[in-house]
């Protein structure tokens, strides 16, 4: 298993449609080993694999708390078939979005199609922070962040903010 570098906005490559999943080998096996320790060493509850830099239709997802056991949840090719009216209000962060924070509405409960570790047709009916999660990760496969949903003056004070960050990390790494 591998750490890998999560991108940050703003980055091209987090706004990519991330592909269908063919085939679910050892190959993507091996793909969210390394998605689940990236996110456990973020630390996050959740990571889609264009935030590695992989545009492929991959979440890994743990929502236990840091005294529970680890409860890792792996959805391949995730599809929403049911949402409820309604909504959920939680205060949302991202990994790819690092130290800002948003109140985002969005369905409470939502049934979701996937396929599993072994490449097996699951069902999943989430409610609550499990729904918000795994909307905001199905949210990445379309390229879209949660700040999208955010005012056009809020969203770009925080774009702002991110690449003068990341101009600044480039000077220092230089
Ligand atoms: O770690 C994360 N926490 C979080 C909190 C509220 C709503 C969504 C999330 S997902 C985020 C990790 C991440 O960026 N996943 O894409
Ligand atoms: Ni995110």
């Amino acid at each position: 298993m591998t750490i890998r570098k999560i991108l940050v906005e703003p980055d091209p490559f987090l706004r990519q449609k991330s592909k269908k999943v063919e085939k679910v080998d050892d190959d993507v096996r091996s793909l969210m080993n390394d998605m689940l320790e990236t996110m456990y060493d973020a630390p996050g509850i959740g990571l889609a694999a264009i935030q590695i830099g992989v545009a492929k239709r991959i979440i890994v997802m743990d929502l236990a708390k840091e005294n529970e056991k680890k409860q890792p949840l792996y959805f391949i090719n995730p599809e929403i078939i049911t949402k409820s009216e309604i909504d959920l209000t939680y205060e949302e962060g991202c990994l790819s979005v690092p130290g800002q924070f948003a109140e985002i509405d969005r369905p409470d409960r939502c049934k979701i199609k996937y396929l599993d570790y072994d490449g097996k047709e699951q069902i999943l009916n989430a409610q609550g922070l499990l729904a918000t999660c795994i909307q905001h990760e199905i949210d990445h496969l379309e390229g879209v962040l949660f700040i999208d949903y955010l005012s056009k003056l809020k969203r770009s004070m925080i774009t702002k903010k991110l690449s003068k960050q990341k101009k600044e990390l480039e000077r220092i790494v230089v």
